[in-house]
């Protein structure tokens, strides 16, 4: 994982006969906001009149050199383009099925191969997308039910034949990959299991995404993806990378001209990054194998703020830090890097929340004067200049006398509310790790035994009995579990009920507590025991006053 946790930034590709169609089918638009590589099964359009549509496929303005140079001037490490998307035609020279771009165009050419190569000089991290669940033109790949009676289907022939084979292509022909990054799922663990195997066995140091196995069930795979285009809230115990879109597309629309600006992507790279998480962005280039202009001038944008500014992202971790009225935080060991969005009009930059010395604190562009540091109420103040150097995000360097130091969050009540406790608040020590959970949620998982912990502190202002509901999923085959819920001295032991498959959450009552006074208490859960599996999916823990 360690050139995955360095890099942060890639490039994402998405290119096929899609791009040529543009978004339009038949005098038939599809809607701006929607994925025009998704056109086929959109309007249900025939196998027959789309594989016609990719024979005319001809990108001869294709220069992987050029694409590879965007990538590399925009600051991105690593690049995954599209070997086959949904609808099945392969964007390399496959000897598994005619319906490729070398034999199925009068193009001949692999790009691919040529990208692979482009990478390789430019030292660029290349690695495919393939679409191994869904194949729109394989009669029995998963997806298309207008040509294809589901009932006929015969899945497993589809995977043997086509999707296991040029899987292995990609494997052996193209060099080492950085990752295959699936999609869509896979239709059982055990199917699943096949794949990973498979790149296993033939490139060991190649990671796999999460999306490999199927949804609504434990990850596989070496790291989490977000949905597309998700942004978490943050605090995640884990390596995740989000896919996002420049416009709204992948692939190419000539309908879609919503372009994000390079403040947005600039923003949008420091918040992924400051949270954990690598940023995965995507370009569509058209039929021609040009990217559209608009992008260009964007990702341009972009490089030259990473050109000064990679330092704050390359090799950062996570910060424990929230996002201040300012901006946002990464960190490098001692060092703490202020991403400063606006500029406050008093020139003074408030750090709440930071327990440690500091050094020394520059601007990064201009390391050779030390801005004045000094402290109030607890606050770190950093006096800044007048105008803003980089509109976009300046970006500070504070160097610390130690890695930072951040007190865990503390969750306070209004008057007459209880407490609602998820991932978002929690402190997870041994394996309890915060999850992102592939359904769109969040969620604590990975804890078998008593060590391991998922705290909170809670500042109660309002003494007095409490009702607490815990909600979770879990299993048929946990329901052996129990959790142990303690509160200060008072402890208190619940059964793990199965709620069914996947995340199913469901809401328990957990008994009640009594704060005897207003004050801050600890409440931790755990595994009463170790167990051969997760002890829960815990989603939150709430605690309602019933009164005295
Ligand atoms: O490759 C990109 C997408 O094509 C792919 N993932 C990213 C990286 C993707 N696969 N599945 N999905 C996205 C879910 C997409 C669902 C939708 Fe639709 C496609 C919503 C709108 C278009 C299908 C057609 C469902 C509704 C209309």
């Amino acid at each position: 994982m360690a050139w995955f946790r360095h890099d942060k930034f890639g490039m994402f590709i998405h290119w096929g006969p899609y791009s040529a169609l543009a978004g339009e089918w038949n005098n038939q638009q599809i809607p701006p906001h929607t994925e025009a590589e998704w056109i086929m099964q959109r309007f249900n359009i025939p196998v027959a009149d789309y594989r016609e549509r990719a024979h005319q496929f001809n990108p001869v303005r294709f220069n992987a050199d050029a694409w590879v140079a965007l990538a590399k001037a925009t600051g991105m490490k690593y690049l995954v383009v599209t070997a086959k998307h949904h609808d099945g035609f392969a964007m390399y020279h496959s000897e598994v099925s005619k319906y490729n771009i070398v034999d199925w165009t009068s193009f001949h050419r692999d790009p691919l191969k040529e990208l692979s190569d482009a990478c390789q000089r430019a030292g660029i991290r290349f690695s495919v997308y393939y679409s191994h669940r869904e194949d729109w033109d394989d009669p029995n790949g998963f997806g298309n039910n207008w040509d294809y009676n589901p009932a006929k289907k015969n899945f497993s022939q589809y995977i043997e034949t086509k999707a296991k084979p040029q899987l292995k292509e990609l494997l052996t022909n193209y060099g080492p990959l950085g990752l295959v990054w699936f999609d869509r799922g896979m239709d059982t663990p055990q199917h699943a299991a096949e794949f990973a195997d498979l790149v296993h066995s033939l490139q060991p140091q190649c990671l796999i995404n999460g999306r490999i196995g199927s949804y609504k069930q434990e990850l596989m795979g070496d790291y989490q993806d977000m949905g597309d285009n998700g942004m978490p809230s943050g605090g995640l115990d884990e390596d995740w990378e989000t896919p996002q879109t420049l416009n709204t597309t992948w692939g190419y629309s000539k309908f879609d001209q919503d372009w994000k600006t390079p403040g947005v992507v600039i923003h949008r790279l420091v918040e992924i990054v400051s949270k954990g998480g690598n940023y995965l962005l995507n370009i569509g280039p058209m039929a021609d194998g040009t990217v559209p202009q608009p992008s260009v001038a964007v990702l341009n944008e972009v490089g030259k703020w990473m050109s000064r500014n990679s330092e704050s992202i390359y090799g950062t971790t996570a910060s424990a830090l929230p996002e201040f009225p300012w901006g946002r935080t990464t960190v490098k060991g001692s060092k703490l890097y202020l991403h400063i969005f606006s500029w406050p009009a008093d020139r003074t930059i408030r750090i709440s929340g930071l327990n440690n010395g500091v050094n020394s604190a520059r601007l990064l562009l201009d390391p050779t004067h030390k801005l004045p540091v000094a402290s109030q109420d607890g606050n770190i103040l950093i006096t800044v200049p007048a105008a803003m150097p980089d509109s976009r995000d300046t970006v500070i360097a504070v160097e610390l006398d130690s890695p930072p130091v951040v007190a865990p969050p503390v969750v306070t009540q209004d008057s007459d509310t209880g407490f609602e406790l998820n991932y978002l608040t929690a402190v997870t020590t041994g394996n309890a790790k915060k999850r992102f959970n592939r359904d769109g949620g969040f969620h604590i998982a990975k804890w078998t035994a008593p060590e391991d912990i998922a705290s909170w502190i809670l500042s109660v202002s309002v003494a007095g009995k409490y009702a607490i509901k815990i909600r979770y999923a879990a299993a048929k085959d946990w329901k052996d579990g129990q959790y142990i819920l303690t509160v200060g001295h008072h402890e208190m032991k619940g059964p793990v009920k199965a709620t069914g498959d996947g995340y199913q959450y469901a809401t328990f009552d957990a008994g009640t507590i009594l704060f005897p006074k207003a004050g801050q208490y600890r409440l931790e859960l755990k595994p009463a025991e170790k167990y051969s599996h997760y002890l829960m999916y815990l989603e939150s823990l709430t605690l309602e006053p019933v009164g005295q």
